[in-house]
């Protein structure tokens, strides 16, 4: 399998993020891309792409010219104000009962982008969980070039082909960046690829995490069909978005296929809703699935409680790829950093129908993941 990779991500060089208002070692590193990219070096199986360029166009046609604008000066305007920090996270955040009373329209007169640095990050952002250092901008755009090279090989005939992406993207909604993500690297790829094809395209996310960022790009899309499997969000991340009963409007009613699990969720109940996942890309035409792959579902995850092992992630790659239709496989998350490079080659693997052996030499240094 060919696989897209740049050592572009380095640059976005996280070591804290915030959690609920304190510091904590970062989970979204560095060290993720490229344990993946050692472990795939290691088995042989695959061959390294340089992502090409592809502009700025293909963001916009997802996001907000003013996102990107905001991400790309975030920094500098950071630097300028002297703000003794080591990254930059909002200062506050426009809750909608800021405003409550006032109608739509004096809202949008009254609330305009802030100023100071420290209310544009709230006023662009999430939450508190993507940290923006000096090298952030340059990062993200490096890794939406790595998912539109990804998808330009799939469109050039190749079956499957990993983006290595980082930073990953299915937070990210068309104005909003926040949960580690800052452009939505697999948006950009379906809408480049309905573009380039016109063709529908299905995105699978399988991250631990609702990807409520794609939901919100496509929800009135009839041309681009949403299944995710996720934590519940009565217990986890994002919160807000991923119930089951979040369909689409519009053109895109019925697109959007929510596949909410308890925590806990062991193999045999997340192969349940693979299955039924599967159904349901199934069920529309389409030649291309884009995958949002993140393996924060594995047992040893610092920040999911699921109970996925390796030889699972093996099964998830060939029951997705058995659906016959090409691959645009993307990373999104996965935290436990010894186990990363494994399970990515397990699911990988999979989806080529090639069997999975345990690299002995990979081992893990904290701990038998293996077996989960
Ligand atoms: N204790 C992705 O997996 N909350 N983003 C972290 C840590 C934010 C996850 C809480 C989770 C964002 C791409
Ligand atoms: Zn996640």
């Amino acid at each position: 399998m060919r696989v897209v990779y740049t050592p572009a991500h380095l640059a976005h060089d996280i070591t804290i993020e915030t959690w609920m208002g304190m510091p904590i070692p970062a989970n979204e590193v560095a060290e993720r891309a490229e344990r993946i990219r050692g472990a795939l070096e290691a088995d042989g199986g695959f061959t390294f792409d340089e992502p090409v360029e592809h502009g700025e166009a293909a963001i916009t046609a997802v996001h907000d010219a003013g996102l990107v604008r905001f991400l790309e000066a975030a920094w500098s305007r950071h630097r300028a104000q002297r703000i003794p920090r080591p990254f930059l996270s909002a200062d506050t955040y426009p809750n909608r009962a800021m405003f409550e009373g006032m109608s739509t329209e004096a809202v949008d007169r009254l609330a305009r982008e802030p100023v100071q640095v420290g209310g544009r990050a709230g006023f662009w952002g999430l939450d508190s969980a993507a940290p923006l250092v000096a090298g952030t901008y340059s990062a993200a755009r490096a890794a939406v070039d790595v998912a539109l090279t990804a998808a330009d090989l799939v469109l050039g005939g190749e079956p499957a082909v990993f983006g290595l992406c980082r930073p990953p993207g299915h937070h990210a909604a068309r104005s909003m960046y926040g949960g580690y993500c800052f452009f939505n690297n697999a948006a950009i790829a379906a809408e480049a690829i309905v573009g380039a094809t016109g063709e529908r395209v299905a995105i699978l996310d399988v991250d631990y995490h609702h990807g409520n960022g794609t939901q919100q790009i496509f929800w009135r899309r009839g041309d681009v069909r949403y299944v995710s499997i996720h934590a519940d969000p009565d217990h986890d991340y994002p919160y807000f978005l991923g119930r089951a009963d979040e369909t689409g409007e519009g053109p895109g009613e019925g697109e959007n296929c929510n596949l909410p699990l308890a925590p806990g969720t062991d193999d045999g109940a997340y192969l349940a809703a693979t299955d039924r996942a599967l159904e349901v890309i199934d069920a529309a035409p389409g030649s291309v699935i884009v995958v949002s792959l993140g393996f924060d579902t594995y047992g040893l995850d610092p920040i999911g409680t699921f109970g996925l092992t390796t030889a699972a992630y093996h099964e998830i790659g060939r029951r997705t790829a058995a659906l016959g239709r090409r691959l645009v496989i993307l990373l999104e998350g996965g935290y436990h950093r010894p186990s990363l490079g494994e399970n990515a080659r397990a699911w990988l693997r999979g989806a080529e129908g090639r069997p999975f052996d345990p690299l002995p030499a990979a081992g893990f240094e904290e701990g038998g993941a293996v077996a989960g």
